[in-house]
């Protein structure tokens, strides 16, 4: 992508009304706009890297075996009269009437609606084990929405839904749920900690949220430090082996770590003082088991191995893929902008033009930008004409992880120059290096 065709509008100042770096960052880089309170427009650099979470959450999905679908926004209210939520839900949930005057509501996350395609589709044992997933938006009015995307009022989730024949199988599901998104964290350049938690208007007593330190999060959490040394990293995992997934769940829920709802200070106080830890979190997913909770309120039953029919065992299962975002640079970024991890980068690298319109630089720089196009790799190249230091600023601003600064001088030797977001350190090579370079770190991505 040229930037003189491409839509980045970037702000110089700082704005105002943003009060933690991730917020403050994605408006400044052009990444969204909000359009009002806790609703959001995702502006090109910003949809993009929305893109890239969405495709790890699917691919991580798809490997543990759950199957990708899509549920609309809008919903029937009786489905939720038969569970007995839509009274419940108080004021969070949309109420929207149509023409004919019937009661819809902007759905604020799917367990009715899966359960009642679940009952008009599937009746037997024989069907199951069975997830359904969907990456969807959502809408829950938040009294106070803020922090840019971190708590909107629209927002886009993946949720999935298992249905199994008896609380084991479901356990196992469970624990499908909490590898599959232990890797899925960990390919965002996340280090995300399931903590016990509680599981509020969703129920059910087993669920765990997975929570990103930082100073801005929004839960208070006290864990174990040893805990944040743990990584699943690239091991292969059968997912369909209960004891090997529920012994990986076991190695990562075993040392301390609660958000404040279920923390227990005496616990707590038996970890070794040096480890003990007070912080705070941000919440990208939570994992649910609820057993029947919605299948016998809805009669979704199916028919077992021995004649029988039972409810169907059920969890959902959600991960805040837009909140990601803010995560993310959260985790990620230094006083010049976001620092984006690899697997989530907008562009895998960016070029620098410094003579725009000099005929040898022009051509390196076209030649560089197809040479990286000829192996699957989108450039940004900055071909506007501008100062070499608004350029540099506007990259370190949106944060590519790598850079190429191709200008006469390097150029007079053959060289240009690869430059690490991260470390900031430079190097130089020639162009066709360059290229085989960023191959390289890509390769698999
Ligand atoms: N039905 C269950 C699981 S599918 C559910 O709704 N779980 S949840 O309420 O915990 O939401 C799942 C994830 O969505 C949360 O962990 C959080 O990361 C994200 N999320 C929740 N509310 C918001 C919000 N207002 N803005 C952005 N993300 C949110």
């Amino acid at each position: 992508m040229r930037l003189t065709r491409y839509f980045l509008p970037v702000l110089k100042e700082n704005p105002a009304d943003a009060q933690i770096v991730s917020h403050r960052y994605m408006l400044r880089a052009g990444m969204i706009r909000q359009q009002a309170a806790g609703i959001y427009s995702w502006l090109p650099l910003g949809f993009r890297v929305l893109k890239r979470v969405e495709e790890i959450v699917h691919q991580e999905q798809m490997r543990a075996g759950h199957i990708p679908m899509l549920m609309p926004t809008l919903q029937p209210a009786d489905l939720w009269r038969e569970s007995g939520r839509y009274d419940d839900y108080g004021q969070e949930m949309l109420r929207i009437r149509d023409r004919h005057e019937r009661d819809m509501l902007y759905g604020p996350t799917n367990e009715e609606m899966i359960t009642d395609i679940f009952r008009a589709h599937v009746g037997s044992y024989k069907d199951l084990p069975l997830t359904l997933y969907h990456i969807q938006w959502k809408f829950r009015d938040e009294m106070r929405p803020r922090f840019g995307v971190m708590r909107g009022r629209e927002f886009l989730m993946k949720d999935g839904y298992n249905f199994d024949v008896d609380r084991a199988a479901a356990l196992h599901a469970y624990n499908r749920h909490m590898v599959s998104y232990l890797r899925t964290y960990e390919r965002m350049g996340l280090t995300a900690i399931p903590m016990r938690a509680a599981s509020g208007p969703i129920g059910g007593d087993n669920t765990h949220e997975f929570l990103v330190l930082a100073a801005t999060g929004e839960s208070e959490v006290f864990y174990d430090s040893a805990v944040t040394d743990l990584k699943l990293g690239n091991r292969a995992v059968d997912y369909d082996n209960r004891a090997e997934v529920a012994g990986i769940c076991k190695e990562f829920t075993t040392l301390y770590a609660r958000t404040d709802e279920t923390h227990d200070a005496s616990l707590f106080d038996q970890i070794p003082e040096a480890r003990r830890k007070v912080g705070r979190g941000i919440e990208v997913g939570q994992i649910f088991y609820f057993g029947t909770k919605y299948s016998e309120a809805m009669g979704a039953t199916v028919v077992t191995a021995d004649g029988s029919r039972v409810p169907v065992e059920m969890g959902s299962h959600g991960i805040g893929v837009s909140r990601l975002l803010g995560a993310i640079i959260e985790a990620s970024h230094d006083d010049r902008g976001i620092i984006w991890p690899e697997g989530v980068t907008p562009f895998p690298v960016g070029i620098v033009n410094l003579k725009q319109g000099d005929a040898a630089t022009d051509a390196a720089c076209d030649g560089l930008y197809k040479a990286l196009a000829a192996k699957g790799l989108e450039a940004l190249y900055d071909d506007r004409d501008e100062r070499a230091g608004a350029k540099f600023a506007t990259m370190d601003l949106i944060g590519l992880p790598w850079r190429i600064t191709v200008g006469p001088r390097g150029l007079a030797n053959g060289k240009v120059e690869l430059t690490s977001r991260r470390t900031g350190e430079s190097e130089e090579m020639t162009a066709a290096a360059a290229v085989d370079r960023i191959a390289q770190i890509y390769a698999g991505r």
